[in-house]
């Protein structure tokens, strides 16, 4: 061979191969990137794309603006781990252990996380995961102890040990997620991002920025309120997370604990000072006058007005200022959400990526006089869901799919084209996020929630939830059933289970009930060790 015609086959061959390796890297690339964002008891009601009677959320509102709003999302089990579980492993509560908060998440477990990675996605998780270990399948990650804390907060890395950084934690949670984007992310694979705010969990301090605009407003009243748990089981009127009877007035509402004292304010569950005097050792000098500037005026005015206020002053007293916290944390997580968008949008990283928001589950925000969550009533139960794909989601839309946080594992393995496991229980959301809803035939839903005895004392129940009608079994220290017909009383304050007009439809839904219990396996051997379990813990 001539020398020239071997230098144009050499030349040749390095311009197949190379082209050969664009392809796979382009292929690779293909691939979507999947940014999941989580914040720990976002309540629906708090987010103004689905309702902006109580704050305007206009970053979190763009996902929904460029995609989907699902206005029927639901959790398995409204709780915190519990919930986490099931979207990294696609498995109700009973089958992958995690049946409360208390026992620590059972990593022999497979999650999407560990799949994704080991089909050439590059990994990372930012925030609050609560497990009690630490998450498998990551390339990288740094998570917040337990439930974490809003200021200063202590980090477990996965290179780094433990770190404590000083700031607001939805920042810096948010400075971690962009340092990881801008500086370790490799341009060549697809990514799996999980950026877990901790805001708005309860205690509910807001960033000092926020400080003067949320301790100034008022909110409007939700309708139940006052409610009076009378036409529903006993379960509702037993739980204990009534905002007048149940929230610290300093743990929550940071009034000075010797306001309490000087006006004869019991400590509310034994532990109310504590909380807030624990917090404010946590502050820096600086944070601890800034709050000092906006809640002792509070303070005072309530000395004032203590002596002549009524049960239903101070339910409302203490609903304002629970609002006033809350959604003051609401707030730094939407700024936040806008820079992560921005980062993308300036990056060209939209083009190719999904990006989800939701929440461990919903919150009640004076809904039935309540805070917190676990019930099945839609305030907790349904989660709020944004769903965004440039390009193939259609902008602007909604969706109310019976969709739930267990479909998250096998939607995000069919996106990357990787197998899920066969023992997986949800259902790919792929078609409803690129308009084939037709092939989406799911039209009920399975719930149960352990938790009890335990904080909040809400009792142990499991139901069948359709877009009509919840049937709900109240069991192990009551044995009661609840029918609750979600087009005729929206706000859930009446239980027909023995109105005979509904004998038809309550035999209908027993049936699918079981049925249902018998598909998701949840009348197993197995879900009855870890009730067990439990209560052998709840002993010690
Ligand atoms: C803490 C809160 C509870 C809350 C649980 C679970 N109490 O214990 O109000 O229900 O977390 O929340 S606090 O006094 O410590 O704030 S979860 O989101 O982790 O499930
Ligand atoms: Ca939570």
């Amino acid at each position: 061979m001539k020398y020239t015609q071997s230098i144009f086959f050499l030349f040749l061959g390095i311009t197949l191969f190379s082209g050969c390796q664009k392809k796979t890297e382009k292929a690779k690339q293909e691939r979507p990137n999947i940014i999941f964002i989580m914040s720990d008891d976002h309540a629906y009601q708090a987010i103004s794309a689905y309702d902006n009677s109580l704050i305007e959320t206009p970053n979190i509102d763009r996902i929904a603006d460029m995609g989907i709003l699902f206005t029927n999302a639901s959790v398995t089990n409204s709780i915190c781990a519990p919930s986490r579980a099931t979207i990294l492993t696609g498995k109700h509560s009973h089958i992958n252990g995690k049946i409360d908060n208390i026992y620590p998440f059972d990593t022999t477990n497979v999650t999407f996380p560990q799949l994704l990675q080991a089909g050439g996605y590059q990994t990372a998780m930012f925030g609050k995961l609560h497990f009690g270990n630490n998450p498998k399948g990551f390339d990288q990650f740094k998570i917040l102890p337990g439930q974490g804390n809003y200021y200063n907060p202590e980090f477990i890395t996965k290179n780094e040990g433990n770190i404590k950084v000083e700031g607001y934690v939805t920042d810096i949670v948010t400075d971690m997620t962009l340092d990881w984007l801008e500086n370790e992310r490799k341009k060549e694979d697809p990514f799996l991002l999980m950026y877990l705010h901790k805001a708005p969990h309860r205690a509910w301090y807001m960033a000092e920025r926020h400080l003067e605009e949320f301790t100034n407003k008022t909110f409007r009243e939700p309708a139940t309120l006052f409610d009076d748990y009378s036409g529903r089981t006993a379960a509702a009127g037993e739980a204990e997370m009534n905002i007048l009877e149940h929230m610290g007035w300093s743990g929550d509402n940071k009034l000075n604990p010797e306001v309490l004292k000087q006006l004869g304010i019991a400590d509310v569950g034994g532990y109310d000072t504590t909380r807030f005097i624990a917090q404010m050792k946590r502050f820096t000098p600086t944070q601890a006058e800034n709050f000092k500037k906006y809640y002792d005026p509070i303070s005072e005015e309530f000395i004032k007005a203590f002596p002549t206020m009524t049960d239903q002053d101070k339910m409302r007293w203490k609903y304002q200022r629970y609002m006033q916290d809350y959604l003051g944390t609401i707030k730094a997580v939407d700024e936040n959400v806008g820079r992560l968008l921005d980062y993308l949008e300036a990056n060209d990283l939209m083009e190719n990526t999904i990006i989800v928001y939701t929440s461990d589950q919903g919150f009640y925000l004076g809904e039935h006089g309540w805070y917190d969550k676990r019930f099945i009533y839609d305030e907790s139960f349904k989660t709020p869901l944004l769903v965004a794909w440039p390009g193939k989601t259609k902008a602007g839309t909604k969706s109310d799919a019976m969709v739930q946080n267990l479909d998250f594992a096998q939607t995000f393995l069919d996106i990357a084209g990787v197998e899920a496991p066969a023992d997986m229980q949800g259902e790919s959301m792929t078609p409803l996020l690129t308009g084939n809803e037709d092939q989406w035939t799911r039209d009920e839903v399975y719930y149960h929630y352990y938790e009890y005895p335990a904080e909040h004392m809400v009792n142990r129940h499991y139901a069948i939830v359709t877009k009509d009608y919840k049937l709900i079994h109240y069991y192990y220290a009551i044995d009661e059933w609840e029918l609750i017909d979600r087009k005729k009383d929206p706000l859930e304050l009446k239980n027909v289970y023995n109105d005979s007009a509904y004998a038809e439809i309550r035999k209908d839904l027993h049936e699918r009930l079981e049925k249902l219990r018998v598909k998701y396996k949840d009348n197993s051997e197995l879900s009855q060790q870890y009730i067990d379990r439990f209560l052998e813990d709840t002993k010690k």
